[in-house]
């Protein structure tokens, strides 16, 4: 009989490997599994338990919320606040950090998560996922904003689960991605994706076509390459995919290559683009770098940004390292000609 490995003793079994990396590194990451359990249970069960549609409530974005977009933060926060490992947290659904509670110890890490990503697509029965990142801060002291606002490159940990056909949870401590499926009979992720690589080349990008007028022109020439096919530059015929859900166009990505592109858009010069680089970008550009992809807003890479702010927006490009690169040239070349 296959001897399956635990998400619990994979995670053991690298902290050996880890230097300074104690139990407590390993007991945050079971707190976020049971918390992740817990919600792919509840999207599970969706309309037989009353979880779905709108919570007639708008979170800071400005996005109206879904129950369970309020349901699953509540239980992220819950999981974590009581455990003695965190020093703070911070959430797409929440306007600012979230302390920990006075009678609870603070530890050493700061936990920062999209509870429900692709919520929009939880009433159509469409793949939705949590993403998390994991930060190092000082210990037992109640951290300020600017101890969230770090660049990505400083992550000690990103993962995402994929509530999907199977519920998939994808992880990295920067030494490589690893894919566990959660097995529902014995409530444990099993490893079923070791070092998971992206192929350096793809034929499949990821866009939201209807945003097409707003892109900029490296996109624009980007996309027409790929829409000309075996008649154009490229020479070879591309797929779309567009699932509306960064966690199911990431696990793609990792499983098969591709590119996926939430660009910055014309229509509102003050927002960068819709994806949020604390929760959204970070832990995603994390996990594309360990599995030998790139991620960039085309013109700079996503883990060098130096956050302002909790729900910063940004540009994203990722996925294939030659296809995100090529992308970064042609804004490269866009910006030079511009200036001449
Ligand atoms: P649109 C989900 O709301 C999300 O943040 C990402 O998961 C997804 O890739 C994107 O927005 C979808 O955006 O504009 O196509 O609905």
């Amino acid at each position: 009989m296959t001897k399956h490995v635990t998400l619990t003793q994979f995670i053991i079994e690298q902290q050996r490997e880890l230097p300074g990396v104690s139990g407590t590194f390993t007991s945050l990451l079971n707190d976020v599994v049971t918390a992740c359990k817990k919600i792919s249970h509840l999207v599970n069960r969706g309309n037989l338990i009353g979880v779905l549609g709108s919570a007639d409530s708008e979170n800071v974005q400005g996005e109206v919320q879904k129950k369970l977009d309020i349901i699953t933060n509540d239980i992220m926060v819950d999981a974590l606040n009581w455990t003695g490992h965190l020093a703070g947290m911070a959430s797409e659904e929440i306007d600012d950090i979230i302390p920990i509670p006075s009678q609870y110890p603070k530890g050493k890490y700061l936990a920062l998560f999209d509870p429900l990503d692709g919520s929009s697509n939880i009433d159509v029965n469409l793949a939705v996922g949590t993403i998390f990142s994991i930060l190092r801060c000082c210990e037992g002291v109640d951290p300020a904003l600017e101890d969230f606002l770090r660049k990505g490159s400083e992550q000690v940990c990103a993962g995402f689960v994929l509530y999907g056909p199977s519920t998939m949870m994808v992880l990295t401590t920067g030494h490589g991605v690893n894919g566990f499926t959660l097995d529902q009979d014995i409530g444990e992720f099993i490893l079923t994706h070791p070092n998971m690589t992206i192929p350096n080349d793809t034929h499949e990008f990821a866009i939201n076509m209807s945003n097409q007028r707003f892109w900029e022109p490296p996109v624009r020439r980007y996309i027409d390459e790929c829409l000309l096919g075996t008649e154009g530059v490229r020479g070879k015929d591309f797929n779309m995919r567009w699932i509306a859900s960064m966690v199911a166009e990431v696990y793609r990505i990792l499983t098969r290559g591709g590119v996926f592109m939430y660009p910055y858009d014309l229509r509102d010069p003050s927002r960068a683009g819709k994806l949020r680089i604390m929760y959204e970008a970070n832990p995603m550009a994390f996990i594309i770098e360990q599995a030998g992809g790139a991620c960039s807003t085309g013109r700079e890479r996503i883990l060098d940004i130096k956050p302002k702010g909790l729900h910063q927006r940004v540009p994203v490009i990722l996925g294939s390292k030659n296809e995100v690169e090529r992308i970064v040239g042609y804004h490269l070349e866009g910006d030079l000609q511009a200036k001449d």
